[in-house]
């Protein structure tokens, strides 16, 4: 790797228009503060940059449906989602909005250096246009009949039913969202970002990364870059954004996606000017000696490994100082909850600021942190939240330190007891010791041998259990780090909690109870070691659970430092340094917090809120006669067997028994059903539909699901599944 002097660091911009949930903090935020935190434990220079993403049409979606304005909606969200952050300990250098002034100027100066560098071109395109409402309709605005499956309600791009894409124009039956009203077309013009004329470079960067990317970021790249990339337009008719800054285009906005990632520049700009560093801004992004890591979640992962990329590489051509490209993007998969995708519709989820208002932040960021979606998507439960709570937090480190802290303050009067009998030997005991503790940090052999090696050599002063922990206390700093630095934060949470368990396991081991009565020094010695491995563990710990690491700094009256990781590896503990009385640190879960917590979950507890909430508006299609009905043959099945269709993420494939019939069907209810969970239901589909071929596979008929507005399917299926068997007819 090449050498470098900074790490920049960015995490994904949210968007201000909803309260930041677990997911978010498990796809980017948590692991980007827990980074950030260990590499400033090691002395690295680094800064943490987020913000809000402040534009784009869902935004404008939010502010209508809660009626006010969309800057309205952007300070809402942008302030109680800073609280949030901060009250759950992700320490942002800045955290800044894409609707400042400076960020409009940076993404307007990136616009026009691409549009100068002919990497933009314009086209005229058709698009529908609401008369009423006086403007051209964004894809979420409109709806109609879908053209590939003739499924009724098909949003502007994409169907629901069959999960293909299209040009909104397309559509059958279109109709406006904002006024109920069939929409023309018109004629308007648009920028296009030509991202194809960067396809050999990226491929190229791409590549270059193929040892340190992880798996899934690396083969997502590479599969886009194999489909060819094309043009990407970047302007819109909306009102709500950032101004296409040239004549002509009066009233159209650049694309959020275009602006956002231009928002990690603007507040690394805005934090360096607020330290008064005015080369800052520079030395952050243009220099080759800063390394750059992009944390985001995975559906972010094509704007952050290829469009970005792209139009950082455009800029750069025009050689007015090189912008850094991502080195890494550690991107995570989902975090679902309680085994189901989290979904604002159906009310499943926990939002961060509900989750602290009655909870303290760092079980949670262990128990995240110990379960991230690194290579494939994790479940929250608050089952795994209780057991981490309770056995790990609680059980081992809290019990480590608590029974420490107590020994401590009855049999040693609250100091630190000294290390070795003869006092006149102490100073030199010490700092042979961490010398010996130095050296065998990270030299390779095994554990045994750096154990058989101190107990031999400190053999009149230590036993061979002591030995066992000094050799664990050595190794943990470069073991968890060698974690750390290979993106594995699951891992390094884990490894963490492992010198915690050997803390615990030592003290038993020591029985301090029964050696206290008989030999005095050697309870010194191992209380002594006890107390240095609880300052060792404030260290480790403090990426993961910084608030607790702040406490157990305070229990042993020490400032916490924020730079001492490798220290954690040796004794720094005086001898007599006064100790202050334990206190709990964890408290522990019961199991009436968690069954009123899942209780709540899919709008138990929102029942209430359900109440408040606005009927949805309903406009019938054209009536139809009960022959129209009787035309559809509707039927119970059971699902035999269902799996995902490749390369969609929507589709899944059932295998149904229908009486006598077997059939296949295609049903877009992926994101919110595992095809796990549907084998043996009973269903009810439309079984005479025309079958159709949906990304080359066979659909024989539909199911029926009720959907919300978003969009997220909830099956229908029949109340006493006992009672009925599969070819019942339905009507
Ligand atoms: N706001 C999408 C999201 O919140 C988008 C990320 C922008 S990063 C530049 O998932
Ligand atoms: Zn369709």
């Amino acid at each position: 790797m090449a050498s470098f002097k900074r790490t920049l660091i960015t995490s994904a911009l949210p968007y201000a228009n909803g309260y930041i949930h677990l997911g978010h903090v498990a796809g980017a935020y948590l692991p980007a503060d827990i980074y950030t935190r260990f590499l400033r434990a090691t002395g690295q220079e680094v800064i943490h940059i987020s913000g809000s993403d402040e534009h784009g049409v869902a935004i404008m979606i939010t502010a209508e449906e809660e009626g006010i304005t969309p800057q309205q909606v952007v300070d809402k969200y942008h302030t109680a989602n800073s609280i949030a952050f901060f009250g759950l300990g992700i320490a942002f250098d800045m955290y800044g909005r894409t609707t400042w002034q400076e960020h409009h100027a940076t993404a307007q100066d990136f616009f026009l250096a691409l549009h100068q560098q002919g990497y933009l071109v314009e086209k005229d395109e058709e698009q529908f246009y609401d008369p009423e409402a006086a403007m051209f309709l964004p894809d979420r605005y409109v709806e109609g009949t879908c053209p590939v499956c003739g499924a009724e309600g098909a949003r502007g791009d994409q169907c629901d039913n069959c999960s293909s894409t299209y040009n909104q124009t397309e559509l059958k039956n279109p109709v406006s969202k904002l006024t109920g009203k069939t929409p023309e077309k018109r004629t308007t013009r648009h920028f296009y970002f030509s991202l194809g004329k960067f396809q050999q470079r990226l491929e190229q960067y791409v590549e270059r990364h193929s040892h340190d990317w992880r798996d899934h970021v690396l083969q997502q790249s590479r599969s886009w870059l194999k489909q060819g990339l094309g043009d990407r337009a970047i302007t819109r008719d909306l009102p709500w954004g950032i101004d296409v800054p040239l004549p002509g285009y009066e009233g159209k906005k650049l694309y959020v996606w275009f602006d956002a990632p231009f928002g990690y520049i603007t507040n690394t700009k805005v934090l360096m000017n607020k330290r008064g560093d005015a080369e800052g801004g520079q030395r952050w992004w243009q220099s080759p000696d800063t390394r750059y890591v992009a944390f985001i979640g995975k559906d972010n992962i094509w704007f952050h490994t290829l469009m970005f990329p792209a139009m950082l590489m455009g800029w750069n051509d025009q050689q007015r100082g090189q912008y850094v490209l991502p080195d890494n993007v550690p991107a995570c998969n989902f975090l679902n909850l309680e085994g189901n995708k989290f979904s604002k519709s159906r009310k499943w989820g926990i939002d961060l600021q509900d989750y602290l208002a009655e909870f303290p932040p760092d079980p949670l960021r262990y128990t995240i942190a110990s379960s991230l979606p690194e290579n494939k998507d994790a479940d929250f439960t608050w089952r795994e939240y209780q057991a981490k709570t309770n056995n790990e937090l609680a059980d081992i480190l809290g019990n480590f330190v608590n029974r420490t802290l107590q020994f401590t303050a009855r049999y040693f009067d609250g100091a630190v007891p000294p290390l070795a009998a003869d006092s006149a030997k102490e100073a030199d005991l010490l700092a042979l010791l961490n010398e010996d503790l130095r050296r065998i940090s990270n030299d390779g052999r095994g554990d045994q041998e750096a154990i058989e090696e101190l107990a031999t050599k400190y053999l009149n002063y230590f036993t061979h259990n002591d030995a066992v922990m000094l050799v664990a206390l050595a190794r943990a700093p470069h073991r968890i780090a060698q974690l750390y630095s290979n993106f594995r934060f699951r891992d390094a949470a884990l490894e963490t909690m492992n010198v915690a368990r050997a803390a615990n396991k030592y003290f038993n081991d020591s029985e301090p109870w029964k050696t206290r009565k008989d030999n005095p020094a050697r309870t010194a010695t191992s209380l002594n070691i006890c107390l240095q491995v609880v300052r060792s563990l404030a260290v480790l710990f403090r990426p993961i659970i910084p608030f607790t690491s702040d406490s157990m700094f305070a229990l042993l009256k020490l400032p916490p430092t924020e730079t001492a990781w490798y220290s954690a590896g040796t004794l720094t503990l005086a001898t007599g340094a006064p100790i202050a009385e334990p206190v709990i640190l964890f408290n522990k879960v019961e199991d009436s917090v968690v069954e009123e917590q899942v209780a709540k979950l899919g709008g138990g507890g929102a029942a209430a809120a359900e109440a408040e909430k606005e009927p949805i508006h309903v406009e019938l299609k054209p009536e139809v006669t009960i022959d129209d009905v009787m035309k559809l043959d509707l039927r119970v099945a059971t699902v035999l067997a269902a799996e995902r269709v490749k390369k969609s993420e929507k589709l899944l494939k059932l295998q149904i028994r229908i009486g006598d019939l077997e059939r296949q069907i295609l049903a877009g209810i992926g994101k919110v059903y595992q095809p796990e969970e549907l084998v043996g239901k009973k269903i009810v589909v439309v079984a005479n539909l025309k079958p159709a071929t949906l990304m080359g596979q066979q659909s024989q008929g539909m199911l029926l699901a009720a959907n919300s507005p978003d969009g997220l399917p909830t099956i229908v299926t029949v109340l006493n599944p006992d009672d009925v068997d599969d070819g019942f007819i339905v009507r």
